[in-house]
């Protein structure tokens, strides 16, 4: 992770770390997840569903996956030191399998991040409470034949607008996402493709979207949050905002 990455991570609102973790970690979760979707790999009349999602896999596969040296520099270079959670499982896993019936949840949104008290469901409002990062880890080939996730590139500037109104409380991700759809309409498009192994570091503000699978091969991906330490800050006395901060206050600065 050099200054470069760090520019481009505050221009694109991503940044893809190639061979973030070793393959053979991502062969043997690929081997995991297959056994939670309950289908046989080899038979493709098993697929029924166009999306399995499954949840926290804590296996050691897992845990090696989140905490390589080079994703620890990168969460350092891009969230700041110290300011990170480790996390030891990954979670939130949208398989999706080619089909010929359309997923459901394939709209163009960002993250929720934390639940406040009462509320039935995920909010996120525009210091990114709780989420420092959106992250994509592949277990599978991706090609553009294999459903990656879509992502408007510098939509994360878009987001900051939006959210400023809704004040610390936020709002849910229902709410806002015809919002950051509409806002973020004019972005160029591009695809998390890459190999097994490989991870996309995003900005929470990221505004991403599914597609339905329309090829031959199941795409096996993770979209877990990196969790804060530390809540973000927007107006620090000492200046030291990390990437994540910078690109949140580019954002406010551009619609001024
Ligand atoms: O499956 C994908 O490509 C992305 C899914 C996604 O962004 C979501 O459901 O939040």
């Amino acid at each position: 992770m050099d200054d470069q990455m760090v520019e481009r991570f505050l221009e694109d609102g991503f940044v893809r770390i190639e061979g973030a973790f070793p393959p053979r970690v991502a062969e043997h979760c690929a081997r995991l997840l297959w056994r939670e979707t309950g289908y046989d790999a080899e038979d493709p009349a098993t697929w029924k569903d166009p999306v399995v999602w499954v949840q926290d896999m804590a296996q050691g596969p897992f845990a090696a996956a989140a905490n390589s040296p080079v994703l620890h520099e990168a969460f350092d270079a891009l969230t700041g030191k110290d300011r990170w959670q480790s996390r030891y499982s990954l979670g939130s896993f949208p398989l999706r399998f080619p089909h010929e019936e359309e997923p459901d949840d394939a709209g163009w949104h960002i993250e929720g991040s934390y639940v406040p008290e009462g509320a039935p469901l995920p909010h996120t409002n525009l210091r990114s409470r709780d989420r420092a990062l959106l992250m994509l880890f592949l277990f599978s080939e991706i090609t553009e034949a294999d459903a990656p996730t879509r992502i408007r590139v510098g939509s994360h500037l878009d987001v900051p607008p939006v959210l400023e109104p809704y004040g610390e409380p936020g709002a849910d991700f229902l709410t806002l996402g015809p919002q950051v759809a509409a806002a973020s309409a004019h972005r160029p498009l591009a695809h998390a493709t890459g190999k097994p192994g490989d991870v996309y570091l995003c900005h929470p503000f990221l505004v991403h979207a599914a597609q339905p699978h329309h090829g031959t091969r199941p795409r096996f991906m993770a979209q877990p949050p990196l969790m804060s330490a530390t809540p973000h800050e927007l107006d620090r006395e000492d200046a030291n905002y990390s990437p994540v901060e910078q690109a949140i206050r580019r954002g406010l600065s551009a619609r001024n």
